[in-house]
Parts: C-alpha cells; structure tokens; sequence
C-alpha cells in the first residue's frame, strides 16, 4: 500500500508540474484529493489492514496527502501570477501613441442667439416665462385685440388644429397668459417657436423663433421701450449696424413700432436682400393697448407697459451674416461649422 501512494504521490506530482491552466489544476485536486480521488480511495481501503499497520500507512497517506496539496496550492500561486502578467502585459497602454481626437459639438447659431439675448434679459431683471405651441383662438388673437372680422387677422395665416386650437402665429399669447396670472410689475421675456402658413423663401418660414418681451408697471413710457430694444441691438450686432423705429400697427399695441437694422451685405446702400431700402426689419414693438390690459385684468388708468416680438431667426441672419433662412434648418455640417 505504501508502493501505490508513492506512485500514487509521484503521478500526482508529474501532472501538477506540467499543468498550465487553473481549471487542470481543479480536476486533478478532484482526481486525487476529491470524494472519490485516488489517495482517498486508498485510504478508504485501510479498513482492510491489520491494525497494527493502520497508523504507520495512515501517517504517510497524510504525509501524501499532504505534499499533494500543498504542490497543488504552490502551482496554482504560480499559474495566478503568470497570468496577472500576461493580463497586465496585453492591457498594456503604450503611452507614446498619440490620442484619437475627438471632435467637440457645438451650438447652432439660433442657440447662441438665443443663449445671448436671455443672457442680457436677465441681467436687465426680465424673468422668463414659456407657453404652449398650440394655442386657442382666444389667446393668440381674441385677447390681442383682434377679433374674429378684425382685417388684422389677415396678416397672419394660420395652421389651424381643430375647432379653437390653433398653431400660435407669434409669441404674443404669452403676454396674455402671464398678465391673467400676475399682477404688475410684470418684467418678462418668453422665447419659442412660431407657425404662419408662409412661402418658404430665403426670409421666411413656415416655423420660426420668437422672442417675446412684456413690461407693466407705473409710469412706463414708450422711452423705456426704445431704451430696452437699444441695448438689445447693441448687444446683438455691436454699436456700428445703425437702428430705426419706424411707425407701424399691431391691434394689440399702440403707439406701434417696427425696428430694422442697417443692411450687412450692401452696409445701406441697397440691395437684392433688403429690397433696395438698405434697412431689415428684425422686429414689431409698442405700448400695450389699455383695452389688451383691461381684458386681462389689469387696471389700464393705473398701468401702462410696453411689448415686442423679435424675429429670432432674422436677427440669426443679420449677426451672422447669413444670406438664406434655410441655411439655419438645412442641418448642413459644412454651414454648422462655423460658428
Ligand atoms: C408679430 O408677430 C407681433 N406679435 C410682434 C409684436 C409683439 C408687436 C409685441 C408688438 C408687440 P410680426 O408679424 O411683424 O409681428 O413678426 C415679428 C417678427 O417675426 C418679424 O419682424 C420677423 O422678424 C419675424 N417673422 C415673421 N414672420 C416670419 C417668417 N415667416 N419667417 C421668419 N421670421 C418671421
């Protein structure tokens, strides 16, 4: 018995040796050490010895048992460590490559547009409110003073949804929805898209962006209207680009305004892009008609306020010199680019 553990012990060994994987090195512990291993398996057989024997043989089956495991633990040490090198030595980084590049995002010139006139917004203390895209008929004309035979109804052809709703023609409702909820001052802008049933040409679209400005309060005066859209141009196409108020009408304001900004491309001269007045319009303002105050509930003899309504995407146009309002929405990379 003491010849077949040590062939036993010398087989185990050889294999121990010559095993080059973690999983070999678990079946052989289960080949000799397992339930049913070999070494086991003689000492399950002891019972058959004399007794005198047994604790001799038992002794150096430990002593087999033994050495077999600890050469086991030993290789299986080994086999860990050869293969955190090998690991480590394919995940090595070779950091003399140079890195892959990778092309930052930017924003679209509608977003930096926008980005830098709520910028100075707030920094004049105007607070900013949203409203819904589609509207009812009451909202975007009726409380605008431009009831349903109103010619001014005209001026804007509309999508409409069904029955009272309607997708809004500008981002006038927004004046309406804040003064029902608010009493004055009211100090607000409001920035979205608008729908008009427009020709697509190279100043128009069927969806555009406005922005929307409302003040109400004691005392305001159509000066502080012109001072407000000033710094508005200022800030936008810089102190060169000239500015004029020129009359206009808007049912819903009065005194009206429109504003237009000296032509980039002929600089006044006049143009193809300008229709030869060297002058673009860029938005329409006024003081808020006492009757638009009173049905949204505020008391005209106590308030006055002044509203306008940019045309973002024209103002887009104008900073950046942009000759086609397609170009904005064409989604061109080589056009995006540049900004
Ligand atoms: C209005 O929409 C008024 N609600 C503005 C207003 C607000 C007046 C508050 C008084 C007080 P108008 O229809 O002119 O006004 O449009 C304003 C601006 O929107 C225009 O100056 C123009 O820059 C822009 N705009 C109008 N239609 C289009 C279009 N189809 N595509 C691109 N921009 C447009």
């Amino acid at each position: 018995m003491e010849k077949k553990l040590e062939e036993l012990q010398q087989e185990a060994l050889e294999k121990i040796g010559n095993t080059n994987e973690v999983d070999e090195l678990e079946k052989l512990q289960v080949e000799f050490l397992g339930k049913n291993g070999k070494v086991t398996g003689v000492l399950r057989s002891m019972g058959n010895l004399p007794p005198e024997k047994r604790p001799v043989i038992g002794k150096f089956a430990n002593k087999v048992k033994n050495k077999i495991e600890k050469e086991l633990q030993t290789r299986l040490q080994e086999l860990k460590v050869q293969q955190e090198k090998a690991r480590l030595a394919q995940e090595a980084i070779d950091i003399t490559l140079p890195g892959k590049k990778i092309s930052r995002g930017r924003l679209h010139p509608m977003q930096l547009i926008i980005n830098q006139l709520e910028d100075l917004f707030l920094r004049m203390g105007f607070a900013i409110e949203t409203g819904p895209d589609v509207e009812t008929d009451y909202y975007n004309f009726e409380a605008l003073n431009i009831p349903q035979n109103h010619p001014a109804r005209d001026m804007q052809d509309t999508f409409y949804v069904e029955g009272d709703l309607l997708l809004r023609t500008h981002t006038s409702p927004v004046q309406i929805r804040t003064m029902e909820k608010q009493a004055p001052p009211i100090r607000i802008i409001t920035v979205g898209k608008c729908y008009r049933v427009d020709e697509l040409d190279a100043t128009h679209s069927p969806v555009f962006h406005q922005l929307e400005g409302l003040v109400i309060d004691h005392g305001i005066s159509f000066s502080h209207l012109k001072g407000v859209l000033i710094a508005v141009t200022r800030e936008i196409f810089g102190e060169e680009r000239d500015v004029r108020f020129r009359p206009s009408y808007f049912p819903f304001t009065e005194p009206s305004a429109e504003v237009d900004v000296s032509c980039f491309k002929c600089q006044g001269e006049g143009c193809s892009l300008c229709s030869r007045t060297g002058w673009l319009e860029i938005l329409g303002a006024g003081m808020v008609n006492p009757r638009v105050l009173e049905m949204s509930g505020i008391d005209a003899e106590k308030y006055t306020g002044f509203a306008f309504g940019m045309g973002l995407d024209r103002m887009a146009m104008y900073k950046y010199q942009i000759e086609d309002i397609r170009h904005l929405w064409d989604n061109d990379l080589r056009f995006l680019k540049q900004f």
